[in-house]
């Protein structure tokens, strides 16, 4: 790999370890979305390194309510690992700016070897949330930057799996300590989030990744993410899949 690429992975993999912000790649350097990509990818090698494993994938502006709080306009992708899985506490000290939003996520009981089989592979479907954190200063960036950045990426809970079922417009909340801080549809979501779960299936084939049995994929939030805060209690829930919760320290 460019040793230039390798140094902005481990600029980003810094960031995040040290919980301090770091400028956007793209103040100093030209960085193209391919190049974006080859980041991430090393970003992701580092913390394999370090004993995680890869759990799946998280899609992100697959709606237009992160298209518009984010300023930008293109569907991207990031890797999960198993690190990133939050049981039922986040310590936010351990994070620089996090934000949360609420997802619908799909659970790959089969291996999927071509984006065909993707839809049939689906074992599960639940109601998720994804904790957002960028590792660039005032959580702006282009879109090579987040892309670099492993699309903001930091963790996610997940509710009940529950048998496979039409999800392609149901009510989403996110309460925190009992108000609620945003609402939508799954419609939101590219129209029907199993566009997103095929939209998955197609980038991981191009990128040479297959999707596992076992594997989590988080079809992208159907509202803007909000403020994380400290010593809260955060619910999210969809109409038909229960609930997940997660308090914050
Ligand atoms: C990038 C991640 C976007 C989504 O669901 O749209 C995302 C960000 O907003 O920081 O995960």
């Amino acid at each position: 790999m460019n040793p230039h690429l390798d140094s902005f992975a481990e600029i980003l993999d810094e960031a995040a370890l040290n919980r301090r912000a770091v400028p956007r790649l793209t103040d100093t350097a030209a960085l193209d979305v391919p190049s974006a990509y080859e980041v991430q990818r090393a970003v992701i090698e580092r913390r394999l390194a370090r004993g995680e494993t890869l759990i799946g994938i998280k899609m992100g502006f697959t709606s237009r309510a992160k298209m518009v709080q984010m300023g930008v306009d293109d569907v991207i992708w990031g890797l999960l690992t198993d690190a990133m899985l939050i049981e039922s506490h986040v310590d936010t000290a351990d994070l620089i700016h996090p934000r949360i939003e609420p997802e619908i996520a799909f659970l790959i009981d089969r291996p999927v070897r071509t984006p065909a089989d993707a839809v049939d592979a689906v074992g599960g479907i639940a109601v998720g949330y994804e904790v957002l954190d960028s590792r660039y200063e005032g959580f702006r960036f282009t879109l090579s930057d987040v892309i670099a950045d492993n699309a903001s990426a930091a963790g996610f809970g997940l509710g009940p799996w529950h048998r496979p079922r039409d999800v392609g417009n149901v009510g989403m909340l996110l309460e925190i300590d009992g108000r609620t801080v945003a609402s939508g549809s799954s419609a939101a979501i590219l129209g029907d989030p199993m566009r997103s779960l095929a939209a998955a299936a197609r980038l991981a084939e191009a990128a040479g990744i297959e999707l596992q049995p076992g594997w989590v994929i988080l079809a992208g939030a159907a509202t803007a993410a909000i403020p994380l805060p400290a010593g809260a209690h955060v619910r999210v829930s969809a109409a038909g899949l229960g609930r997940a919760e997660v308090t914050t320290r």
